[in-house]
């Protein structure tokens, strides 16, 4: 239970008998929607056009109803979006603060994913941290792929949520944060949610399809508080991520080696590909920037410009 805040519940506004609170779960126009005591109720979009993820402050009517009327959503301070064929991007998930992408020897890492994830928190100004599961497994990750983002002074922690090794530095990282696990679907998640959040396994099925093989894969982003007082966020898995950007020149932020580097190009709006006197490219060919890094930046740099093309 968290303690009460109804400092924020007094705005006037044209929903001035609401409640507010946020959205704890979204299925579509169906939600799951907690106050700021800590109860949750079940919910439902009632305002034409209003869409809301997980994280979003709203506002609902106050009465006893079954489902409480959503009418209202709340100015956001973070966005996690990716890009949609119309141009905008898909908000993900609302308000957190930190993103951490969590990997494992299987399935096998796609390091582009992470690099994405990781450019998305630097572009929102979120914290961003790694976290390295099943490390009970006999299989490693690829050599020097955790050594390389601890480099670049990124967190990075090894953790198994199968017997509980790393899961205290884990809550510690997650303290008076809102994380958002994010990665490929299979890395251990839930698990790593259920570890460290005891009884909410039943919960965490009951909004997951169980799959053929024996499993859940989570389908929805669900949020879950944590004993520590943070608030972590689970998320369904991906086969491929890019955060939404507004201009391809914002694909340089998302690394922040290259930002660094980026200082000392000759032209303020150096691209890093072919200009002349580029300390990026430079960086890549004396070994202060990784090939690997850089290319995940040139790849990122082409997505975002094809799809302003397209829009
Ligand atoms: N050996 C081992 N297996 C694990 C560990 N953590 C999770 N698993 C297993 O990995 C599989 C996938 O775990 P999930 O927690 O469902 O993975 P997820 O990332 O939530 O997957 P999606 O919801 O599809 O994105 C399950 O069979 C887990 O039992 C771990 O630390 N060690
Ligand atoms: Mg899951
Ligand atoms: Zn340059």
């Amino acid at each position: 239970m968290q303690s009460g805040n109804s400092s924020r519940g007094a705005a006037a506004g044209p929903a001035a008998d609401s409640i507010e609170g946020q959205v704890v779960a979204a299925y579509g126009q169906r939600l799951l929607v907690e106050d700021d005591e800590g109860r949750r109720y079940p919910a439902f979009i009632a305002r034409r056009g209003l869409r809301v993820v997980c994280g979003d402050r709203v506002r609902w009517l106050a009465g006893d109803t079954a489902d409480r009327a959503v009418v209202e959503q709340l100015p956001r301070s973070s966005e996690l979006r990716r890009p949609d064929s119309r141009g905008r991007g898909e908000v993900l998930a609302a308000n957190i603060t930190q993103l951490v992408v969590v990997c494992a020897p299987s399935p096998a890492p796609d390091p582009f994913i992470i690099d994405r994830y990781l450019a998305a928190a630097e572009v929102m100004g979120a914290d961003a941290a790694i976290v390295a599961n099943k490390t009970d497994l006999a299989a490693a990750l690829p050599a020097g792929l955790l050594e390389e983002y601890e480099s670049l002074g990124y967190p990075v922690l090894r953790v198994s949520a199968a017997t509980g090794t790393g899961l205290d530095a884990l809550a510690l990282l997650l303290r008076e944060q809102r994380s958002l696990l994010a990665g490929q679907s299979g890395v251990g998640k839930s698990s790593l949610l259920n570890a460290l959040v005891p009884g909410i396994e039943a919960a965490t099925a009951g909004i997951s399809a169980a799959t053929g093989e024996g499993r859940h894969r989570t389908t929805a982003t669900t949020l879950h508080r944590l004993s520590c007082g943070g608030e972590l966020l689970d998320s369904p898995g991906v086969r491929d991520f890019a955060p939404a950007l507004d201009d391809p020149r914002l694909a340089a932020a998302g690394f922040r080696e290259i930002v660094a580097a980026a200082q000392e190009c000759r032209f303020a709006n150096c691209r890093h590909m072919k200009e002349p006197g580029c300390a990026v490219k430079a960086g890549v060919e004396t070994g202060r920037i990784s090939p690997r890094r850089y290319e995940s930046y040139r790849r990122l740099l082409r997505l975002t410009e094809d799809l302003q093309q397209r829009g």
